[in-house]
């Protein structure tokens, strides 16, 4: 057993982690707080835009209610992001997707930092800060880091809106119905940095611990999810996924 900083890794899952034919990663927010991305939950870093809780803010509500609102938010935290980088989680997760037979990474993230890193076909739950989409005719455009986002449909002339997934809203069609299909048919499951008390999301690592995957949790918290993980390594994503190499 390899012990640092308080957390260790059992011989058992480094076992599973050496002969693991299909591996299941889902990521939340916690995985990019060494970048400087501020988590939505705890740590004090509880996000309010201008008085309004982020679940009211990021509403389907808020988007009917004031899209102006909804994109000054979203603009000051692609602003912030123009400068991260991703961190040694991510590029330890980039590391893994060619170590296996089937490898899936699922993130709840919009900030890209993933494939940033160099992941490949990563399942973005919750869509993309970098994208805008239209409320009528639903075409996406990229945003891109150093210029001006569009401020209308180029194909219809409507209004555009952030593509990501808000409160109350369905997650992308096939995005989860995707995740869920490989989260049943993995052998081990990692749950890195998300309070996990969002769903759908969080029925994933239950979908696979279902199918008997060994779920590993990273999170330097406790959370929901706790109790049904076989290991939880309690630390920051950046410091424990690289311990794998
Ligand atoms: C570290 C770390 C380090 C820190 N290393 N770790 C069942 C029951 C009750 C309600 C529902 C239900 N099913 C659905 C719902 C409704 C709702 C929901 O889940 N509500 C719950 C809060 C109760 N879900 C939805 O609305 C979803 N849609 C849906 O279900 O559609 C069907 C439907 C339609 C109509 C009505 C009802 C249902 C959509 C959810 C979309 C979530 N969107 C957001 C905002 C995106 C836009 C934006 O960015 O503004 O996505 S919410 C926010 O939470 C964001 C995140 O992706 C998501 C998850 O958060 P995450 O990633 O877990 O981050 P945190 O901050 O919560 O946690 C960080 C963690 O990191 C902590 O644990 C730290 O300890 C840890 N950490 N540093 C590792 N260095
Ligand atoms: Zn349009």
């Amino acid at each position: 057993m390899q012990t640092i900083r308080g957390f260790s890794i059992s011989q058992e899952l480094r076992e599973r982690f050496l002969s693991a034919k299909s591996v299941f990663v889902l990521t939340g927010a916690g995985v990019s707080a060494e970048s400087g991305v501020p988590t939505f939950r705890g740590g004090g870093n509880t996000a309010v835009w201008k008085g309004m809780p982020f679940d009211v803010i990021s509403s389907a509500r808020m988007v009917e209610r004031n899209l102006p609102a909804v994109w000054e938010w979203f603009d000051y935290r692609r602003n912030l992001l123009k400068s991260l980088q991703p961190n040694p989680a991510h590029v330890e997760i980039a590391r893994w997707q060619d170590r296996f037979e089937n490898f899936t990474l699922v993130t709840q993230n919009i900030d890209g930092l993933h494939q940033e890193a160099g992941s490949r076909n990563v399942i973005e739950l919750h869509g993309s800060i970098w994208r805008a989409r239209c409320v009528t005719c639903q075409v996406r455009f990229n945003i891109l880091k150093d210029e001006a986002r569009p401020d209308a449909c180029l194909d219809c002339g409507d209004s555009l809106r952030p593509d990501v997934v808000l409160f109350g809203e369905l997650l992308p069609p096939d995005a989860f119905e995707h995740a869920a299909e490989e989260a049943a048919h993995c052998d081990l499951c990692f749950v890195v940095g998300t309070s996990a008390i969002v769903y759908p999301a969080a029925s994933l690592p239950e979908i696979a611990r279902t199918a008997g995957a060994y779920i590993c949790e990273v999170n330097p918290e406790r959370t929901p999810l706790s109790n049904l993980c076989n290991e939880m390594l309690t630390g920051n994503a950046g410091e424990v996924l690289p311990l794998f190499g």
